[in-house]
C-alpha cells in the first residue's frame, strides 16, 4: 500500500469487471467496488474535511495511530478507514482464475505452518465461514515470517504494527449475496480460485525483509 493521504480516492479495479466470472459476476463487482468501497472513501474523506492535522496521516497512520486522532471521530475512522484499506486490498489480492496455488517463499511457509496448502485452505475457509455476521478472514505474517490465520469483524483490520496482511476474503453479505444469495460457503470456496498468490507472495517478502 502507498502512504496516501486525504483526499483519500477509490482505486480502480486492476481487471476488467467481468474478469471474475464465473466466480464473481459483473453486477456484484461494479455494486461492491462502485458503492460499498466508494461509500468507505467517501465517508472518510468526510469524516477528515474539518480536521487538517489529521489529513496529513496515513490511511495506516489512520489506522495505527487511534491516540492521535480526536475522540469524536476515532469510531468513524476506525470504521471507514477500516472500510478503505480493507477493501483495496481485497480487490488487489484477486485475479482472473488461472494459477491456483501458492508461489515462492510463501508457498514454503505454507507448507512449514500449516504442513500443506490443503490444510491452509481448510483452516482459511472456516475462518471465513465461522465469521459470525459481517467481516472478514484473513492471512495475515508477522515479523519473522510466521502465517496466521485471523478473522476481523465488520471492518476492522489486524494490528498492522505486527502483521502484514497478505490476503483477506470479505464476508459481508454485501460481497456475494447478489449472487450466491446466503451460501456464503460457496461464493469462499470460488474466491480460493480468484486469489492473485504472485501478489500475496510479493506482500509476503516485503514482511519479512523489514
Ligand atoms: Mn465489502
Amino acid at each position: 500500500m502507498s502512504p496516501e493521504t486525504y483526499p483519500f480516492v477509490v482505486r480502480p479495479l486492476p481487471y476488467e469487471y467481468d474478469a471474475l466470472t464465473p466466480v464473481l459476476d459483473e453486477e456484484t463487482l461494479h455494486v461492491h467496488h462502485d458503492r460499498h468501497y466508494k461509500t468507505y472513501v467517501d465517508n472518510l474523506n468526510n469524516v477528515l474535511a474539518d480536521y487538517p492535522e489529521v489529513q496529513r496521516m496515513s490511511l495506516e497512520q489512520l489506522l495505527t495511530k487511534v491516540e492521535k486522532l480526536p475522540v469524536g471521530i476515532r469510531a468513524a475512522v476506525r470504521n471507514n478507514a477500516g472500510g478503505v484499506f480493507n477493501h483495496a486490498l481485497y480487490f488487489d489480492t484477486m485475479k482472473e482464475s488461472g494459477m491456483q496455488a501458492p508461489v515462492g517463499k510463501l508457498a514454503e511457509a505454507i507448507v512449514q505452518d500449516f504442513g500443506h496448502y490443503a490444510n491452509w485452505r481448510d483452516q482459511m475457509r472456516q475462518a471465513a465461514l465461522g465469521q459470525f455476521g459481517s467481516g472478514w478472514a484473513w492471512l495475515v505474517s508477522d515479523a519473522q515470517g510466521k502465517l496466521i490465520i485471523l478473522q476481523t469483524a465488520n471492518q476492522d483490520v489486524p494490528d498492522l504494527l505486527l502483521y502484514t496482511p497478505l490476503l483477506l476474503v470479505d464476508v459481508w453479505e454485501h460481497a456475494y449475496y447478489l449472487q450466491y444469495r446466503n451460501k456464503r460457503a460457496d461464493y469462499v470456496d470460488g474466491w480460493f480460485g480468484l486469489i492473485h498468490w504472485k501478489k500475496a507472495e510479493r506482500r509476503y517478502e516485503e514482511a519479512i525483509q523489514n
